[in-house]
């Protein structure tokens, strides 16, 4: 049922340039060192592209063009970089189909999710921020009859943006959006095993933005990401990634007292409680089909329910009819539009995976389905795992440590109490699902666990205007949301004194 074709095949909406250069201060600059590395795709495990090989020399240029293009962007008014988010996301709407192709190619990811979701989220996230600051007012306060304080929200400058290769496109809209609407100048570093779709994003916009203002630069994390972290030309560091390496990123931060945001791992717990299970019913149905979203984006989600909580009551039947569910996802293709899950993102993320399924079996656990590698027949070299579930205890390996593939641990509550306590056994706090008829219970349960973003009665929603980000070791701040526009900006109060006499 495919419309699409693979890139650079006949027919295709699609085909890529042999290499992609730096976007550097409004222009395509080869990387100074004239390295280039090649990019695979996960679909085929081929490489497609070849993308700059940056250093340091990269990024002080983009820094010194940044830094120059920034007296004049933060006077632009709120009007007029809002018209720019909303012809940014106008134009990405038109080529919606494209840059799915392009994401799913780049990522693994199958095409049903890059249209239904990383797009028209990404879409509406320039949208919303458009709309935010149009309709933002600023606080002025008489302090006595002669004294009036006013609180100036001023952007920070240029912010350095780090992201991963689990939604390359999504991730940069989160990050660009919020920081260019609040008037900051950027450099972003994608990811260095999911480049392409950027700078194709780049080419899109290029000339909407003055020179300097938004700048993409491409490499590995030490080679790269680092030098950026850490020059003393960036005014804020905005992070998404491994837990580990944002320690790395607090610790470059805290050479200038750069203000730093992250949003890092997780080992989301999704709770099933007994009102769940009633027979032959739509609620039950959509809590079947929230367990099965460990899957969702092959489980590469900071937020993935990759624990699953189960009311010792309901377990043997409520398990009997997620199993069935979940063996229906449907793999193969990622280009095909039944696909339902696609391939890993990389070579190293898979071996990773296949490690953990080891490690599963090893601390005992048991595999009820999956635990081994999907041999796709379309595409043979691909990195592809087939949906996998686990039972066991909270303290093992697999039930504590993220492994960001289609795996889920499951295990069993008695009550309430164990309830909680299980779910906040993590040094994780990043997303909780939630599943019971009872509101009660709902509001009760969902204020006792350590997380921010639990839903109740649904999952993996990220709607523009709710906020999301983690407790504990899972990050710093948060994204999406307007609070966001604060990590992206400073007060400024001013004390006027109106009075002729002296003080
Ligand atoms: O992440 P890294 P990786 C988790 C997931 C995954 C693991 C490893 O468990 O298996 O992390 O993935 C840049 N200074 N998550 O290795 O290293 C790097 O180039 C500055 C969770 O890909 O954190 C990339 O652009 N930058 C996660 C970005 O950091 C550095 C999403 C993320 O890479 C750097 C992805 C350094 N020293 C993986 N080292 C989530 N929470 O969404 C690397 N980078």
């Amino acid at each position: 049922t495919s419309g699409y074709k693979a890139p650079n095949t006949e027919g295709s909406i699609l085909t890529y340039k042999a290499k992609y250069d730096n976007f550097i201060g409004g222009d395509w600059i080869a990387p100074i060192s004239g390295e280039y590395f090649d990019s695979i795709s996960p679909v085929t495990g081929q490489a497609f592209a070849k993308v700059a090989r940056s250093t340091k020399e990269d990024i002080d240029l983009a820094l010194a063009k940044a830094q120059e293009a920034k007296a004049k962007w933060s006077c632009t008014s709120a009007t007029e970089r809002s018209q720019i988010l909303l012809t940014i996301a106008d134009r990405l709407e038109k080529e919606k189909e494209k840059f799915a192709l392009s994401e799913t190619w780049d990522n693994g990811k199958p095409i049903r999710e890059t249209l239904h979701a990383d797009l028209p989220l990404a879409i509406d996230h320039f949208r919303y921020f458009a709309g935010v600051i149009r309709s933002e007012e600023g606080s002025a306060s008489e302090l006595d009859q002669h004294t009036l304080s006013l609180h100036i929200k001023e952007p920070i400058g240029v912010i350095a943006q780090i992201i991963p290769w689990n939604f390359p496109l999504l991730l940069t809209a989160w990050k660009i959006a919020p920081a260019l609407a609040a008037g900051n100048c950027v450099i972003l570093k994608p990811a260095e095993q999911t480049p392409i779709t950027v700078m194709l994003f780049a080419e899109l916009i290029a000339d909407l933005l003055p020179a300097g203002i938004l700048n993409i630069v491409n490499g590995f994390g030490p080679e790269v990401g680092k030098p950026l972290a850490r020059s003393p030309l960036v005014d804020k560091i905005a992070f998404t990634g491994e837990t580990s390496t944002g320690r790395y990123i607090m610790q470059y931060a805290s050479e200038y007292i750069k203000p730093v945001t992250l949003e890092l791992g997780g080992k989301s717990p999704n709770i099933f409680t007994a009102s769940v299970l009633r027979k032959d019913d739509a609620f039950l149905e959509k809590a079947i089909e929230g367990f099965t979203l460990f899957a969702l984006n092959q489980g590469e989600v900071c937020s993935c329910p990759s624990r699953a909580l189960i009311e010792e009551s309901i377990y043997d039947e409520f398990m009997s009819l997620a199993l069935d569910r979940v063996k229906q996802i449907k793999m193969g293709d990622p280009l095909a539009l039944d696909t339902m899950m696609g391939a890993q993102a990389s070579q190293e993320q898979y071996d990773k995976i296949c490690r953990y399924l080891d490690i599963g079996t090893a601390e005992k656990a048991t595999c009820l389905t999956g635990g081994k590698p999907y041999q796709n027949e379309f595409h043979p070299d691909g990195f592809y795992i087939e949906p996998t579930v686990f039972t066991g205890k909270n303290h093992m390996q697999i039930f504590q440590e993220e492994i960001f593939g289609p795996v889920v641990a499951v295990t069993t509550f008695k009550n309430e109490e164990e309830l909680k306590a299980i779910a906040n056994d993590t040094q994780f706090g990043l997303g909780a699902g939630l599943w019971t008829r009872d509101m009660h219970q709902a509001y009760q349960i969902a204020r006792s666990i350590d997380a921010g973003r639990i839903w109740v009665n649904c999952y993996h929603l990220y709607p523009a205007h709710a906020a999301f980000g983690g407790y504990k070791q899972s990050g710093i701040g948060r994204e999406t949301h307007k609070m966001m526009l604060d990590h992206y900006r400073q007060t400024k109060n001013m004390l006027i004194s109106y009075d002729k006499n002296p003080m």
